[in-house]
């Protein structure tokens, strides 16, 4: 199969503290979306990491006394530990204090320095800047309060006055609206589309690109003095990790332009007018997509130190293990939407889809074949209109859940596939097979391949969502580890009878939620 090659990313976290469960989130989706286009044979390039640069990450240095790089190479240990905790299947990780994404930004500036309307120009910036945000703010964006002024983000702006080199952002107000308008999927979902297109259209200002007033960033090239502002910075680094600056490189070729950047609604702006922006000045491909997921609350209330309530991937990890964190973001938070954690939603959620669903249907299956079938799989006979529904109903569920992922919408993909195992579990509990095991036992041979081979086709895609889990049942199936891909989902009663099966353990364990 020559599928093409698909290329996604996660933002580049800010390693100015350890990373939280809104972090963890957006591994977790993305890597779900990596998996599925795995699933579909393509071959995949997933890119996470941290942004590293910048007055926030060298404000908090100083606030805990120790030297910026300390701080950074701390906190990015663990982003690149969660990573791995949540079981993620990323090829890369970059850091923006590697020196080859040094080469690649400044690379980028030279190249908008050198097109031809000259995009980079010396001047003087006056105006607002959030720390918090990293990010330059008019007069008109800003509230004010008891004397101070405030950012959309609710983070107090300072006023800034340096020498700067500028980015002509103005001069490119015009081409991006002709990029969404040439693209209608470059921006989802649709209502973050229409925003910056009546940003945009409201006119764009130059963009204030370098700073002077501290060195923690990558200096600008032949202007001493200067560092980049970290958000161009930040942005090459979805170049770098294909082997930017080498545009000949094998990596390069194969999956630049990027097929899809996973980010939060915080940072669209960043991602959809000043990085394609950025692209067009440099003469490169733009992206093709941009998925702006939403943000999660702590049982209803914002996340924050002061509450008290920041919650620990880790510890989540620990508590309940990756698969069933992953799960419950995965089904419960509608992806674009914003979404709230609990443990009790959590524990409802697992207990409910995955270990009374799938884990049950599973488990009951396997072990009447262990017990009455000489622990092979079944030999099957005609099958009946009760067989063909179940069987249809699976296939339409896997084409629901591969047109929700072609718009990454996971929680409709994971919502298909449960509802398929719901109608499995009710076509079993229908079936009687141990009425049958007296009074006919070739039929309840065949309602126990028609359930096995169910599992297979639902626990096939699972492995996007819940990679270890889904394995160990399909290594209880004894499903070849080339026979694992959504084509072999499509695929009817592929389970081969007569083919020995181990004696079948839960894969799912029920979740009790913790004592506070
Ligand atoms: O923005 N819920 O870094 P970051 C869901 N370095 N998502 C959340 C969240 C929450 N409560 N809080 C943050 C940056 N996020 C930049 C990105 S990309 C070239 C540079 C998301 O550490 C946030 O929206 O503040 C972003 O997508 C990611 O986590 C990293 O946030």
């Amino acid at each position: 199969m020559t599928a093409k090659p698909f290329y996604v990313t996660t933002a580049i976290s800010y390693p100015n503290g350890a990373p939280h469960i809104g972090h963890a989130y957006e591994m977790i989706a993305t890597d779900a979306i990596a998996r599925w286009k795995r699933l579909e044979g393509r071959e995949v390039y997933f890119l996470t990491g941290t942004d590293e640069h910048g007055i926030k990450m060298v404000q908090t240095a100083a606030r805990e006394g120790i030297p910026v790089r300390e701080l950074a190479d701390r906190n990015a240990g663990e982003f690149r530990k969660l990573a791995a905790a949540l079981n993620l299947s990323n090829d890369d990780f970059i850091r923006t204090t590697e020196q080859r994404h040094h080469e690649a930004s400044q690379a980028i500036w030279k190249k908008m320095a050198d097109s031809h309307n000259g995009d980079i120009f010396e001047s003087t910036y006056k105006g607002w800047y959030s720390v918090r945000d990293e990010a330059y703010f008019d007069e008109d964006e800003l509230t004010e309060k008891d004397g101070k002024r405030f950012a959309p983000s609710g983070a107090e702006v300072e006023w800034v006055e340096e020498p700067t080199y500028f980015f002509r952002l103005s001069a490119y107000t015009q081409k991006l609206l002709d990029l969404y308008e040439a693209n209608p999927d470059f921006i989802a979902p649709k209502e973050r589309r229409n925003e910056i297109i009546s940003f945009v259209k409201g006119g764009l200002q130059d963009l204030s690109v370098s700073r002077t007033t501290f060195d923690w960033g990558i200096p600008v090239p032949g202007a001493e003095g200067h560092v980049m502002y970290v958000w161009v910075d930040a942005l090459t680094n979805y170049i770098t990790g294909v082997g930017y600056p080498d545009e000949q490189s094998e990596l390069f070729k194969k999956f630049w332009p990027a097929d899809l950047h996973v980010i939060g609604k915080d940072i669209i702006r960043f991602h959809t007018v000043y990085w394609p922006a950025f692209l067009m000045s440099a003469g490169l491909p733009v992206q093709h997509r941009v998925f702006a997921h939403g943000f999660l609350t702590v049982d209803g209330q914002k996340m924050s130190k002061s509450l008290g309530n920041v919650i620990d991937p880790f510890h989540l990890v620990e508590t309940f293990g990756p698969d069933a964190i992953r799960y419950f973001f995965l089904r419960e938070v509608s992806f674009g939407n914003d979404g709230d954690y609990s443990n009790e939603k959590l524990v409802n959620r697992v207990n409910a889809d995955l270990a009374n669903n799938l884990g049950n249907l599973a488990q009951r299956s396997l072990s009447m074949i262990n017990k009455n079938c000489e622990a092979q799989v079944p030999v099957f006979g005609a099958l009946t209109e009760a067989d063909n529904a179940i069987i249809a109903e699976v296939t339409e569920a896997l084409a629901a859940a591969q047109q929700a992922m072609d718009q990454q919408l996971v929680h409709e993909a994971t919502g298909a596939i449960i509802a398929a195992l719901s109608s499995a579990n009710n076509y079993f509990a229908g079936q009687e097979p141990w009425a049958l095991k007296k009074t006919d036992p070739a039929r309840m041979a065949t309602v126990l391949y028609i359930t096995a081979d169910t599992v297979r086709r639902l626990a096939i895609p699972m492995q996007a969502f819940v990679p270890a889990s889904a394995a160990r049942l399909l290594d209880q199936l004894m499903v070849p580890a080339d026979q694992r891909s959504l084509a072999d989902a499509a695929a009817v009663n592929a389970l081969v009878p007569g083919t020995e099966l181990p004696v079948p353990q839960g894969v799912f364990a029920r979740l009790e939620k913790p004592a506070e």
